[in-house]
């Protein structure tokens, strides 16, 4: 097959996608349209009353549109959110399990919105059949999710996917579905598509794996890969087994050990709902109603191009000067989380974040090491300072390798057992990379105060 010429774009496209290039995801915005409510393989960590949990907050359910709901969705979605760089069909089951809703579907937004980017998800049982169609929709990025490449890991993961109405189970099972997801990859990289391998990492079952299934999918074209700490849904076999989700500090690591094998790792994937709109870490669907929408919404493709042409020269000024300041850093790092709402901006109060973003800092450089979701402390101002033991404890051990915790606001009973156990909560507004710059000089409080942290 003749590789199109759209390929030559691909580091504009990687440039504007907010999964694929950590500086995109601050400026440019995804929209994922839940078209696709079937699904042909069982996970152990999914119930199918919910989202699939492959690119998706398990327990989280997405109202199913149909392929001219759709449409009519991204129009108007596109007419006002004009940093709206990427389509997704990503479930709310498998969007290959549903091919007709899910090609439908990026037929019509081609036509009505051209210069969006589309982006499919899979669990990738299918996707070697699908790969003409993908070509010839113009669809440039796909995400196959692939927590194993050995059929004895498989099986403790899958118990069992159905193909062509055959139900396969145990080890047969496991082994169809590698041997498909790896062909799909190997086909759709050949051809010059971007490729995303999510896995999740499953204590127990595939963490000691994922080392093998970053070095098969890099070899075999894959450009990303972005590894999620496994969330269990409620119902789900997981959640019957007991199992447990990983230590933040093991995803850390195992991210590190792929890093070094030479894979490029994602460290800010926030798991979307199937019909989040918005920046990532932001869900503003209930902005966009579907009953708001109109029938025929204004898509100005100039005005959307004029102003993605100064996100996308704001974002070359940032990555000069990541560059710049990365030349001059090399001195003790500081752990830094933040609690943040989105917008690249410290901007939420410690009770109410439900996810901290975790950077480290040298006084120099600022790096994002990846994204910690947490149950939310308080519901209103009367909890802050009540108790809620165990889950503050939580919060605590989850931040217990950071220094300093930059939040909007704070109560005084989490101040006062976050300053016990070392991690010194600071109030800032504004700009991470600036408050996390200027919080740098407090890092050594607690060597002041006769409470280090070893
Ligand atoms: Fe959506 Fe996925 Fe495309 Fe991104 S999400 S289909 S690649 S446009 Fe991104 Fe969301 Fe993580 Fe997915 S942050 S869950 S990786
Ligand atoms: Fe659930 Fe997604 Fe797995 Fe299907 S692929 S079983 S929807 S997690």
């Amino acid at each position: 097959m003749k590789q199109p010429s759209w390929l030559s774009s691909q580091a504009e496209e990687i440039s504007r996608h907010p999964c694929y290039s950590e500086e995109a995801h601050r400026f440019y915005a995804r929209m994922h349209i839940p078209v696709a409510p079937a699904c042909n393989i069982q996970c152990n960590y999914c119930n199918r009353k919910f989202d699939c949990v492959n690119e998706s907050r398990p327990g989280v359910v997405s109202e199913v549109l149909t392929p001219e709901q759709a449409e009519r969705k991204v129009r108007g979605v596109a007419a006002q959110l004009m940093q709206l760089s990427v389509v997704g069909i990503a479930g709310p089951g498998d969007p290959l399990a549903n091919p007709e809703q899910t090609f439908d579907t990026f037929a019509r937004i081609t036509k009505v919105v051209p210069d969006v980017s589309l982006c499919l998800s899979t669990n990738g049982l299918t996707l070697y059949r699908n790969v003409d169609e993908i070509i010839q929709l113009g669809i440039r990025h796909v995400t196959i999710t692939i927590n194993a490449v050995d059929p004895e890991v498989a099986q403790a993961i899958y118990p069992w996917v159905v193909d062509e109405g055959v139900r396969y189970e145990g080890r047969e099972a496991a082994e169809l579905l590698i041997s498909r997801q790896l062909l799909g990859l190997e086909m759709l990289a050949k051809l010059g598509i971007l490729v995303k391998v999510n896995s999740i990492l499953i204590p127990g079952v595939n963490d000691h794996h994922l080392p093998a299934v970053s070095a098969r999918v890099q070899e075999l074209g894959a450009t990303l890969h972005n590894v999620t700490p496994l969330i269990i849904a409620p119902g789900s076999q997981y959640e019957a087994d007991g199992r447990k989700a990983p230590r933040p500090k093991e995803l850390l690591n195992l991210q590190e050990r792929l890093g070094k094998g030479g894979m490029k790792v994602m460290r800010h994937c926030r798991q979307c709902r199937a019909d989040a709109i918005g920046l990532l870490g932001q869900d503003r669907n209930s902005d966009f109603p579907l009953e708001a929408m109109e029938a025929e919404p204004v898509v100005n493709e100039q005005a959307r191009a004029m102003f993605q042409r100064e996100l996308d020269a704001t974002i070359r000024e940032r990555v000069k000067a990541k560059r710049a300041r990365r030349m001059q850093a090399g001195g003790p790092k500081t752990r830094v989380a933040v609690a943040t709402r989105g917008g690249d901006k410290v901007n939420q109060h410690f009770g109410h974040a439900t996810e901290f973003l975790i950077y480290d800092t040298d006084g120099a450089d600022v790096q994002l090491l990846g994204v910690r979701k947490i149950q939310a402390y308080c519901h209103g101002t009367a909890d802050c300072n009540g108790d809620k033991a165990d889950t503050l404890q939580e919060i605590i051990s989850i931040l217990s390798d950071c220094r300093i915790l930059l939040c909007s606001g704070i109560g005084d009973a989490p101040r006062a057992s976050l300053n016990q156990s070392g991690v010194l909560p600071l109030v800032r507004q504004g700009g991470i990379q600036v408050a996390i710059l200027e919080s740098v000089k407090y890092s050594s409080y607690f060597e002041n105060t006769n409470m280090s942290k070893g």
